[in-house]
């Protein structure tokens, strides 16, 4: 036994020294020489997580008749990646802890080259094993990383061993409570990534803050060679073709002037971009346009606009379980356009980036939110380390797109000394890694000022550009109609967005507008809601309570939720409920009172 731990303690130890920890994320991956591993992956369920110390991530074969070996990848059933495991097997459907993944491939690296390997998200931890090799450790279910795997692959037969973990914990983000399905496994796509020894990381490519006719922005090199070399931005169809050399650190800044046709939900116009470092080029497409606030006005290239939205999780329409697929990007998204949206809040944490790419060009703004959930243990330095590095990389990975004009720290967290430090830093840390865009939250603690008339005074309004109020006027508190005599004001000259409203019904369940959970109760909601947000004089937008029924394990009602919140606009299956047409109906209204187009 004392062997054992001896060995157990030296295996930790060396997993420790070789990992690597995330640093700056690689940018633009579907723009890259890239391999993929998608497909069917052998898994070990582990419940118990006895796999680190029997080194499952050794994928051992016993060498002979009598070796004890106690699991085998290549017997075991598998799971297709990219996915949950939840709604892949029934037996998955409420588990929570550590799953192991295999997947064998075979590799032969060219020369002058490196190699990554980079996942689209892992929920919750992940741990990465190659050939063997520990190779990295990541935390945070939606948000990509990418470890360096040059040096452990081999030319020919390679193996990747993957512990995924959902377990929850209190110091994690989200911490143990959530109103979503947490579904477990690698549940975007992973790839190899090849580039050469010095290479493009990461760029930025954006207006320069305050202005409509100059792009600012820097490109980052990684390699040995990075510091004092040349790098290339070219807009072609812009007639835009500049270079910078980088400093000490391999960054390249650079500021140009550029006339060019401005990104808007009327007029999505992304340009082609080209960047380049001797044999290393990326193509990326993007949008300009500006964003900024005057007072209780969100601006969009300089004009006041008003957020037409609609709330999603990233659920899987008629499928089920965690969208990941452009298909399913293409149907939500197409669902909110229907609507009449030009608008969608991406809740609660970083959904994929072929959703964000796919809002670029369609013209859909977008608030993109961490998992920074209810209650988060506020006083552990470990989970405020933990949302600033999902915070960092929601921010990297989507700098350069258009449509992302809010990044929203947190939702529905407590009033109170700690919660403030903490979003504080993060606000921060949002300001410095991008100072272009707006910040918000979702709040929801109201301080009343005589009957129905609600101030939001939170304090964490101070240091936020926009401000999201959620509230459930008719459904958790109050009846629908009670909202009309309601009256909603902010301590602050700030932007108001009702972030959240609305009610759950069973698609198909009839009744009265007085009978819960039917159609024509939660179309009353809406119908109600309208009237009153009408009159909030600060309102800059709208984004309710939410496209499409999800799966939570908090609504267990029998035929009518089982275990899906039912306040979708649409059921799990596509069906449309009354309410849809509500909201599509005051939405075209909207539209028909906004000024025209310059
Ligand atoms: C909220 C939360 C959201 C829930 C929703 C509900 O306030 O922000 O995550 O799903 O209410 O249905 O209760």
């Amino acid at each position: 036994m004392r062997r054992f731990l001896l060995f157990f303690l030296l295996a930790t130890i060396s997993q420790t020294q070789s990992s690597q920890v995330q640093t700056a994320l690689m940018a633009n991956v579907p723009g890259r020489k890239t391999a993929s591993l998608n497909g069917a992956w052998h898994i070990v369920v582990d419940p118990l997580e006895s796999g680190l110390n029997a080194g499952y991530y050794l994928n051992h074969k016993p060498k002979d008749k009598r070796e004890l070996v106690e699991y085998d990848f290549e017997a075991s059933e598998t799971l297709s990646v990219p996915g949950d495991w939840n709604t892949q097997k029934e037996k998955l459907l409420f588990y929570e802890g550590s799953v192991w993944y295999e997947k064998s491939f075979s590799y032969s690296r060219r020369e002058h080259t490196r190699v990554f390997v980079y996942l689209g998200a892992v929920n919750y931890l992940a741990r990465i094993y190659v050939n063997g090799e520990a190779v990295g450790e990541h935390e945070g279910g939606f948000t990509p990383f990418d470890f360096e795997v040059t040096k452990v692959l081999h030319d020919g037969d390679n193996f990747l061993v993957i512990e995924a973990s959902n377990q929850r914990r209190d110091d994690a983000v989200p911490a143990l409570h959530t109103d979503w399905w947490n579904y477990g496994g690698i549940t975007r796509d992973v790839v190899l990534i090849e580039t050469p020894e010095t290479f493009i990381r990461d760029y930025w490519i954006q207006l320069a803050k305050g202005s409509r006719d100059q792009i600012g922005g820097w490109v980052q090199l990684d390699g040995d060679h990075r510091p004092q070399q040349p790098v290339a931005i070219e807009i072609p169809e812009a007639g835009i073709k500049t270079s910078a050399i980088t400093d000490a650190q391999g960054r390249a800044t650079f500021h140009v002037p550029a006339k060019l046709q401005l990104w808007s939900p009327q007029d999505p116009k992304l340009y082609d971009v080209r960047i380049s470092y001797g044999d290393d080029v990326v193509h990326d497409s993007i949008g300009f346009r500006t964003i900024e606030t005057r007072g209780p006005q969100i601006l969009l290239n300089g004009e006041p606009i008003f957020l037409r939205g609609i709330s999603l999780h990233e659920e899987a329409p008629i499928r089920g379980g965690r969208a990941y697929s452009v298909e399913d990007a293409q149907t939500l998204l197409g669902w909110a356009k229907e609507l009449g949206c030009n608008f969608v809040r991406l809740a609660h944490y970083p959904h994929n980036e072929n959703e964000i790419r796919l809002a670029d060009r369609m013209g859909l703004l977008v608030w993109s939110e961490i998992p920074v959930y209810w209650d988060i243990a506020w006083k552990s330095p470990a989970a405020l380390a933990n949302a600033r590095a999902q915070l960092r990389d929601m921010i990297a990975r989507d700098h350069n797109r258009a449509a992302v004009i809010l990044w929203s720290l947190s939702n529905e967290t407590p009033v109170d000394p700690d919660r403030l430090a903490f979003l504080r830093t993060l606000a921060e840390d949002a300001r410095r890694l991008d100072p272009t865009r707006l910040i918000t939250s979702a709040m929801n603690r109201v301080e009343d000022d005589g009957a129905d008339r609600h101030v939001l005074k939170d304090p964490i309004g101070e240091f936020l550009d926009v401000l999201g109020l959620n509230e459930y006027y008719g459904w958790y508190y109050g009846r629908p109609e009670d909202a009309d005599r309601q009256t909603w004001t902010s301590a602050y000259d700030k932007p108001l967005i009702i972030s959240e409203f609305g009610g759950d019904a069973a698609y198909g369940r009839h009744g009265d507008v007085a009978t819960r959970w039917t159609e024509e109760y939660q179309a009353s909601i809406f119908v109600h809601q309208r009237n009153m947000v009408k009159k909030i004089p600060h309102l800059a937008g709208l984004s309710p309570w939410l496209l499409m029924d999800f799966r939570s394990p908090r609504r267990p009602l029998p035929g009518i939720q089982d275990y899906y919140n039912r306040k979708g606009l649409l059921s799990n299956m596509g069906q449309r409920k009354q309410a849809f047409s509500v909201l599509q109906n005051f939405y075209r209204e909207l539209h028909e009172h906004e000024p025209p187009l310059k």
